[in-house]
């Protein structure tokens, strides 16, 4: 039940050695990687990169944190860390040393693997048993990657796991607190792999995987650099930050058949000005999920690339995602029906389930739960009983089918009624003018109103008082935005999503 044995050595074992695994950068530090590199060449490296941890007294159990770029390297040494058994826990590369300085004292790592990128950061971080990648000068105590992985031998027993073995920790955004590590055992990759990726995506060994998240956003990594190895496809990893630019060019150039998306990046690249010369028909689905979708930027995608979009939600505490559309059945608006191996219930504020239709909190049971928020046990038991999670997303359920209404705490309470920020942001979206747009409530005199962010496109003419008109004629009274604040963009995290305490700072 070893992953790197499942997901890396079965293909070699199976006659896939000399099928490409990754499509990536080319960096010479290792020597091996030209660019591609075949599952025959993936384990090899994995197995040097396990000695080289297991040299550095990393042991079952024990935490390996990956602050890397994108690339040959993250992938194989999060193989070689779960290989030998060890623990893996990502983080984004473009941080700030606090923030770094949080992760090292909530992860305690026995090495982190850092590159030109992150070293500076993680070494101001106070960071510890740093491995780095690349051609930079080293300090006192750390080790150079490149060297020690050529000199280790390349076979490798691995570690014997059961499925629930501790292996991956996934941290949550942290867009409403710290974020925090949702803890999961080997079986958590397993069941989403046969469930979401060869379940409903039907993933195959045809595919080639792209995806516009970096690879330390779990939605990206397994969908990248697992779920295709289960079946012996290609995933694509690159460094660059993920632009329409850089993604149309990779696009034109490594032709994947999935492309792993979030909203904002779909509006972005539908609205791109060369979006009409693109060719993107080598793609047989976009996978979209991380945040919702309006429905009016699913339209403005359609009409660009006419690529299907396959819209779902997962989560760090569900492991990945637990509720989608299927290739082929889109159902236009909602997030379609739960992934094979999952039930769930819509339950009112005091946990009773409620009939079709009526909007409540989500729970879902299924195989890829987490065990808990590490060191957060009063967190842990109001989120966690056992396979079940509460979610937090509000949903209605009509015939199987989900429609998401936003998130319970971002939920406005305006002239005593419970509203939605999805749904005026949803309206506003529909204007032609609006390329994004968050909603979030305001006192106005003591009384709770709707305040929209708005983000417009280039060319427009439109003012706060033709949106609000706009809006008025399409809601409920209580719920059109009586103030509307212009941004240039709006603020999300690393993995897409708005951060909603973010626009707290925005004048
Ligand atoms: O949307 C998310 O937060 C998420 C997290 C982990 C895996 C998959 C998804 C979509």
């Amino acid at each position: 039940m070893n992953l790197a044995t499942r997901f890396v050595d079965r293909n070699v074992d199976e006659g896939r050695g000399d099928r490409v695994a990754l499509i990536h950068d080319y960096r010479e530090t290792t020597g091996e990687t030209t660019g591609e590199t075949t599952y025959a060449e993936l384990a090899a490296l994995v197995n040097r990169i396990g000695h080289v941890l297991r040299d550095l007294g990393v042991r079952k159990g024990d935490r390996v944190l990956l602050a890397l770029s994108d690339g040959i390297e993250f992938v194989a040494s999060w193989y070689a860390a779960q290989k030998i058994g060890a623990v893996t826990a990502e983080v984004y590369t473009f941080l700030k040393p606090k923030d770094y300085a949080y992760y090292l004292g909530y992860v305690a790592p026995a090495v982190v693997l850092v590159d030109e990128v992150t070293a500076g950061a993680v070494r101001e971080a106070g960071g510890r048993n740093l491995l780095v990648v690349g051609e930079i000068e080293l300090r006192d105590g750390e080790r150079p990657f490149g060297t020690l992985v050529a000199e280790a031998p390349d076979r490798l027993d691995a570690e014997p796991m059961r499925e629930d073995d501790e292996a991956i920790w996934k941290f949550t955004t942290g867009s409403t607190g710290s974020p925090k590590a949702c803890v999961h055992p080997v079986r958590s990759p397993l069941a989403s792999f046969e469930n979401y990726a060869r379940g409903v995506l039907g993933m195959s060994g045809s595919d080639r995987v792209l995806s516009v998240p970096k690879l330390f956003f779990g939605y990206a990594r397994d969908l990248a650099a697992l779920f295709p190895f289960g079946v012996g496809g290609t995933g694509i990893a690159f460094a660059a930050r993920s632009t329409p630019d850089v993604l149309f060019e990779l696009i034109a150039r490594h032709r994947p058949t999935v492309l792993v998306n979030v909203p904002t990046m779909m509006g972005a690249m539908a609205a791109h000005p060369s979006a009409p010369d693109q060719d993107l028909s080598c793609l047989r689905l976009c996978t979209s999920a991380g945040e919702a979708l309006p429905p009016e930027l699913h339209r403005r995608w359609d009409a660009a690339f006419g690529v299907e979009v396959v819209d779902g939600i997962g989560s760090s505490e569900a492991y990945h995602i637990y509720l989608s559309n299927s290739p082929g059945s889109p159902a236009h608006g909602t997030l379609g029906r739960l992934v094979p191996g999952y039930s769930a219930r819509v339950l009112d504020e005091d946990g009773n389930r409620l009939p079709d239709g009526e909007i409540g909190v989500l729970e879902v049971t299924g195989p890829t739960i987490a065990r808990e928020y590490r060191g957060d046990p009063v967190k842990s038991a109001a989120t966690f009983h056992g396979d079940t999670v509460r979610t937090g997303d509000l949903f209605s359920r009509d015939d199987g089918l989900f429609r998401h209404h936003g998130r319970a705490d971002a939920l406005l309470k305006i002239g005593g009624i419970f509203v939605a920020p999805g749904e005026i942001e949803n309206v506003l979206t529909a204007h032609p003018e609006v390329v994004d747009c968050a909603v979030v409530g305001y006192s106005d005199g003591g009384l709770t109103r709707a305040r929209a962010f708005v983000v417009l496109r280039d060319d427009s003419t439109t003012d706060a008082a033709e949106l609000i008109a706009f809006a008025k004629v399409r809601l409920a009274g209580h719920k059109y935005p009586r103030e509307i604040r212009f941004a240039e963009a709006l603020p999300r995290t690393a993995n897409g999503k708005l951060d909603r305490r973010a626009l707290e700072d925005l004048p």
